[in-house]
């Protein structure tokens, strides 16, 4: 019969920085978080709805008892000066999904492991099967700071993954991290949108990660498009600016097929790129946009052209205004025009 210290001590076998152990009833305050969110920001009840869920483990897994999180540092991951500052880290070395990575691998290893050993587990990749923030808290693997990431003794580039088991175990990491210093406000004072508004707090709506993924559809309409500079896809400001995460970035592993994605990143080929390369080279790396909307690849660009424009974009922009065959993104492209002052004859 496994015990915790087995399975934590496989989890680091495995590659994983760090693993802890918490029943499922530690998930339930969670819920208090969500409502205070949403007192905050009414506005975005409903796109917590299926959040309360991650609350209360039962009602989807009635098996389940425990909950082992990990977290897996991807700030060894080398990455191309040109996408800094324009894709989320996270995003460019997205171990959920892409089979050819050693963390993707290493993930499936370890939900194996537990099986053989008789353990009935469920995870969910892409999103996370509960609030894996919460659960890591409350296994004592890290500490969240006032921008809400979870921070280990390496600072907050890790992802964390959770899996839920049929055993009643535990297992609670003892740490000794620091929290915030009281003055500091570094990461609220540099959010472009004000969407970190206060410590803990952040409007998932106004973000640039979520404006540039999940919604902020026409960038010709969206009051904050001006304040999201060059990011195209994700954003990392209020982790980059953090005192707690300097030097903690060590480019010592190249991520498969980053290098040469790199190529396909830049905002002028992403604005003349050929709809195919977008669907089979682009948007199977960045999921979150979907298949049959990556003209949005397009216009996040234009929109990142506009907040940093260079000559070189002018007639970039002009061809993409009368020639892209998607009509979204001649709209978008007239409208840099015109914000840039020019028209586009
Ligand atoms: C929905 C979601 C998003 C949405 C909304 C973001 C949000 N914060 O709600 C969008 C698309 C915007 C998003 C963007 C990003 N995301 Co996201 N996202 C999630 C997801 C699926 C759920 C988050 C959630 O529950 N939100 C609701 C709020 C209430 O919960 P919370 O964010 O966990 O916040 C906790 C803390 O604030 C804490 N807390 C609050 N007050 C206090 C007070 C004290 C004293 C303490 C101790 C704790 C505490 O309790 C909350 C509950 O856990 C999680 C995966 C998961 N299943 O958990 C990933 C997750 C949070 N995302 C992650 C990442 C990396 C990102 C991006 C950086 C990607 C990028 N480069 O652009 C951005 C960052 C944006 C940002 N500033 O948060 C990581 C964070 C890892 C880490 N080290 O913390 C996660 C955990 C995914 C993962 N597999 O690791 N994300
Ligand atoms: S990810 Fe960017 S926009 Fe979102 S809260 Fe952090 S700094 Fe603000
Ligand atoms: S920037 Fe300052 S306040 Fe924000 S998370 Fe880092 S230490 Fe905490």
């Amino acid at each position: 019969m496994l015990k915790e210290v087995d399975i934590v001590l496989k989890a680091k076998e495995l590659g994983y920085e760090q693993c802890g152990i918490v029943h499922i009833e530690e998930m339930k305050a969670y819920a208090k978080k969500l409502d205070e969110r949403i007192e905050k920001f009414p506005e975005l009840a409903n796109h917590f709805d299926d959040f309360y869920e991650f609350a209360d483990i039962k009602v989807n897994y009635p098996w389940a008892k425990s909950i082992i999180i990990c977290s897996r540092w991807y700030g060894k991951y080398l990455i191309p000066d040109s996408l800094k500052g324009r894709f989320g880290k996270y995003y460019l070395t997205d171990g959920r999904v892409d089979i050819n990575s050693k963390d993707y691998q290493d993930s499936l290893e370890f939900e194996r492991y537990l099986k053989e050993n008789g353990i009935e587990t469920k995870t969910e990749r892409k999103f996370g099967v509960t609030a894996l923030r919460w659960a890591a808290v409350k296994a004592g693997i890290g500490i969240v700071r006032k921008n809400n990431f979870i921070y280990t003794d390496n600072g907050s580039w890790n992802y964390l993954e959770a899996f839920l088991i049929d055993r009643k175990l535990e297992y609670v990491v003892e740490n000794s991290i620091k929290s915030c210093p009281p003055n500091c406000k570094l990461c609220i004072d540099s959010c472009p949108t004000k969407s970190l508004a206060e410590p803990y707090m952040m409007n998932r709506s106004t973000c640039i990660s979520c404006l540039t993924t999940w919604e902020g559809w026409d960038l010709t309409k969206e009051p904050n498009s001006r304040k999201m500079g060059e990011w195209v896809y994700g954003c990392d400001i209020c982790q980059d600016v953090c005192p707690f995460n300097r030097n903690s970035w060590n480019e010592i592993e190249e991520f498969p097929e980053l290098s040469k994605l790199e190529q396909k990143l830049s905002l002028e080929q992403i604005v003349i790129a050929d709809y195919d390369v977008l669907s089979e080279i682009v948007q199977t790396k960045l999921w979150y946009i979907p298949v049959d909307k990556i003209w949005r690849f397009k216009t996040n660009a234009l929109n990142a052209m506009l907040n940093s424009f260079k000559p070189d974009y002018l007639r970039i922009i002009q061809d993409a205004s009368k020639k892209d065959p998607n009509k979204n993104v001649r709209d978008m492209a007239k409208w840099v025009l015109t914000q840039l002052k020019l028209n586009n004859d």
